[in-house]
């Protein structure tokens, strides 16, 4: 047995994409819309317990706007807003202002080289997930993952297992397989649900939450010239992560 396949969230995963992304497209959606709802850097922090860019709005009218009056189709209102939100989100992405996070791109290079399968699981929409992988890697990239399991192929979004079970199912593999890459509490959750120990990348949003069960809790993948800085489980002497020291994690952690 060895490693097949790593599994990577994308939001705050592969890009930190919340803050000056999503959040800037809600809000801009939210304006065009005629609503005076402002989702500040902070109080989206919070919001982000709720996985999801629909379930975020209905959680957010139903905590915070008990004065507004909604509308019949409430249901149709929340999806209309998300459709102009994800519009302007892939608009904010095609100005290449949203890198990927240091080392994945290296990662999922060396990754190809060496035959491990890469796929996607994400509780964000497809076109999202496509929009960033074209703008940062090249269009070429999306042949790189076998599957991208993403928002609504599911019904249940994060914490629930379900994408990283579509996304196994797709590969035909099981997680005992795989290595999954998350950056949240609620990822780590979806991966741990699945049956897999994740490895986490923390970012400005995450970095306090609770990763239990985790494999390494570390600031990012880092890179030869850019070592990451560890915060939970045993990284050894690694200052970056490549092919050859998550063999030997996956090992550890199968054994
Ligand atoms: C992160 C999310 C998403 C995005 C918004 O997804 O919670 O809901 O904030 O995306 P992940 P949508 O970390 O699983 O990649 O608006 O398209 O739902
Ligand atoms: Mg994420």
């Amino acid at each position: 047995m060895s490693l097949q396949a790593l599994i990577f969230d994308v939001d705050g995963t592969l890009a930190d994409t919340e803050r000056d992304g999503h959040r800037v497209a809600f809000n801009q959606a939210f304006t065009e819309a005629g609503l005076g709802w402002h989702w500040s850097v902070e109080q989206y922090g919070q919001l982000l317990n709720v996985a999801g860019g629909k379930e975020r709005i209905r959680h957010y009218i139903q905590q915070y706007c008990a004065e507004w009056q909604p509308p019949q189709d409430l249901q149709g209102c929340i999806a209309d807003l998300h459709t102009a939100k994800n519009q302007h989100y892939q608009a904010l992405l095609s100005q290449g202002t949203i890198p990927l996070r240091p080392g994945v791109e290296r990662l999922l290079q060396e990754a190809r080289a060496e035959g491990i399968r890469l796929a996607i699981a994400t509780t964000s929409d497809l076109p999202n997930v496509i929009t960033l992988l074209e703008q940062t890697l090249g269009k070429d990239s999306l042949s790189w993952f076998e599957t991208i399991a993403a928002g609504d192929m599911v019904s249940a979004k994060k914490p629930a297992p379900d994408i990283y079970n579509y996304a196994l199912n797709q590969l035909a593999l099981e997680p005992a397989d795989c290595l999954m890459f998350e950056d949240s509490q609620v990822g780590c959750q979806a991966a741990c649900a699945a049956g897999c120990r994740p490895i986490i990348t923390v970012n400005d949003y995450t970095q306090n939450q609770d990763f239990a069960g985790a494999l390494l809790v570390i600031n990012h993948l880092g890179n030869p010239d850019q070592p990451f800085t560890p915060l939970a489980g045993d990284s050894g002497e690694a200052k970056y992560l490549t092919i050859s020291g998550l063999t030997t994690l996956w090992n550890k952690s199968v054994s």
